[in-house]
Parts: structure tokens; sequence; C-alpha cells
């Protein structure tokens, strides 16, 4: 088993642990104007939750990636998501700014810790693996619990998703996955995940703007994955092209695989997330890739 494997698996306990810290100092309080900043992974999960956090009317809520982050705007509050505490981008930032930082982090010992106002540390969702999975989706557990969300059932739906048989089949060539609101962040880190750890090809796009271009890459042995909120008809549009459109209420399909695994349909779209998560793997496994070590990537990226 790869490191991967077991991080992926672990996710469901991992959830419900990030949650026990949902009181956690600094963490943004309700009214505040809020910038989440991240690079990668953790900048996606910073989109998925600032999405939630306006959705529940707890204020305006932006999410950057850290070297994009406007410098002369006012905020209240900045979250930073950095697993590694590392990454330069997210470092730099943190020794510019004015307003009060909170870091989430797996690593209190490095500088992201060091220079954020506070620090909320998930040191047992850190990882071996290069590629973030259960680090990541407990950030953003722990932070729907901030938001007064129940993750119990959530992570409920996890440990459905852990052993879902996987829903795509052997000869699939091109993975595309959408989203709406909050799931648009899911969507582009579960892309991520496949070009990550499988060098595979996947994109990933806010549903409804697929029609608008890239669904000229749908065809026969493409898949196109919805996560959340299907747009109307958006599934014919997809089926018109050969490509399989696959979602968790779709054709009963996901939704089969789930009732038969005994959990909830639809599941949360964060447990979509792990079986991505895992059909990532079995992509790279495919190849004789290592998913723990995908080329070019490191722990995290520090600029010299
Ligand atoms: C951010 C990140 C990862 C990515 C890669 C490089 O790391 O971009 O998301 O998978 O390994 O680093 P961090 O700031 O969350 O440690």
């Amino acid at each position: 088993m790869t490191h991967v494997q077991s991080e992926i698996a672990d996710q469901p306990d991992c959830w419900l642990r990030a949650a026990e810290l949902s009181g956690s100092r600094g963490l943004p309080a309700s009214g505040e104007r809020v910038a989440v900043v991240g690079c990668g992974t953790s900048w996606f999960m910073g989109q998925a939750y600032a999405v939630l956090r306006e959705r529940a009317g707890r204020g305006e809520t932006d999410a950057f990636q850290a070297s994009e982050f406007p410098i002369g705007r006012a905020y209240d509050r900045i979250v930073a998501i950095t697993r590694s505490g590392t990454t330069t981008e997210v470092v730099e930032l943190l020794e510019k700014v004015k307003a009060p930082t909170v870091v989430i982090t797996a690593d209190a010992t490095q500088p992201a810790a060091a220079l954020a106002t506070e620090a909320v540390v998930l040191d047992f969702a850190d990882e071996q693996s290069v590629v973030q999975t259960r680090f990541a989706t407990s950030a953003l557990a722990l932070l729907r619990a901030h938001l007064g969300e129940d993750i119990t059932p959530i992570a409920c739906d996890a440990e459905v998703a852990v052993r879902l048989p996987l829903p795509v089949r052997d000869d699939v060539e091109q993975l595309t996955f959408l989203g709406r609101g909050w799931t648009v962040g899911l969507a582009l880190e579960a892309a991520l995940k496949c070009r990550e750890a499988a060098t595979f090809w996947a994109e990933a796009y806010p549903a409804m703007d697929y029609r608008h271009g890239p669904i000229s890459i749908a065809a026969p042995r493409r898949v196109v994955w919805a996560f959340g909120e299907i747009p109307a008809n958006l599934a014919d549009d997809v089926e018109a092209t050969g490509a399989a459109f696959l979602h968790a209420r779709h054709h009963g399909g996901f939704a089969a695989l789930g009732r038969w695994c005994g959990g909830r349909t639809p599941m949360d779209p964060m447990a979509d997330l792990i079986v991505a998560q895992r059909v990532a793997v079995e992509l790279a496994a495919r190849q004789g890739l290592d998913p723990d070590h995908p080329r070019n990537l490191s722990r995290s990226v520090v600029l010299a």
C-alpha cells in the first residue's frame, strides 16, 4: 500500500478530529471581511471555504493564490492554508500583511506558524505522500465545522467513499471535473490530483462555463464528472458527445454504488472528492507510477 492510499482511507477520522478544533483562536469571527490564501491544493480548499462562508452569511470572503493577493485591500483577517508551512508565496505574504492572520498547517515548527498571529495545527493529518489528500480535506472540514456544519454525517459519507467501487472504466482517456459554488474548488482539486499523482489529462471548470468551450474536449472514452449541483440539461449535452457523465445522482449510477455500500445519497461533495482521489491513485497504478513521489514535484515549493 502506498502512503497516499492509507492517507486517503484515513480521512473520515481526520475530519472528525479536525472538527474538534473548530473553536480554535484566530478563526474568522462572524461579520469579518476575510481573505483566504494558499497555493495549489491549499488554494483550492480556500476557494471552497470562501463560498461556503459567504453562503453561511458570515461575511465577505475572497480566496487568492498567495502570490496574487491584492496587498492594498483592507481585510479584517487573513486565513492561510499550508500543509508544509514553508511555501514561499505564503511565507512572504505572512511577512508583509498587517491584518491579523491565522495559519492552518500540519507543521507548527515551520515559518508560517511562527509568522502568523495564530496557528491551528492539524499535525494528525500531515502526510508522507507529496500529493496532498487528508490534510487539505481536514482543513476544509475544520473550516466547515467552524461555520457550524455538523461533520459527523459528512465523515459517514467519507466512510462510504473510501470503499465505493471506482466509477471510472479501465479505458478512460481523459477526465473533466465540474462544480458549482463551493464545489468549483473541489473540482479544481480533483483534476489537480489526477495530474499530480498520475500525470493524467484532467481539467476542471465551473459547471456553467463548461458549455462555453471546454465541451469541445468531450468524446467517447472521456468522462465529465460533476460535483454538487448539476445545471439543467448538462448531462444530456455531455452524453450527446459520446462522453460519459458522472454524478452522485445521475442515472442512479454513483447513487446506486452509494446505496450498495449503505450510504446516504447524494453523498457530500467532499466524499465525491475522496472517490476522485482514489481514481487518481488507480490511474497512477495502471501506468506503474508511484503516486507518493510524482515527477517534478516536492512536498512544497520553496523558491530561491
Ligand atoms: C502547496 C503545494 C501543494 C502541491 C505541491 C506543492 O503546499 O502547492 O498543494 O501538491 O506539493 O505544494 P502547502 O503550502 O500546502 O504546503
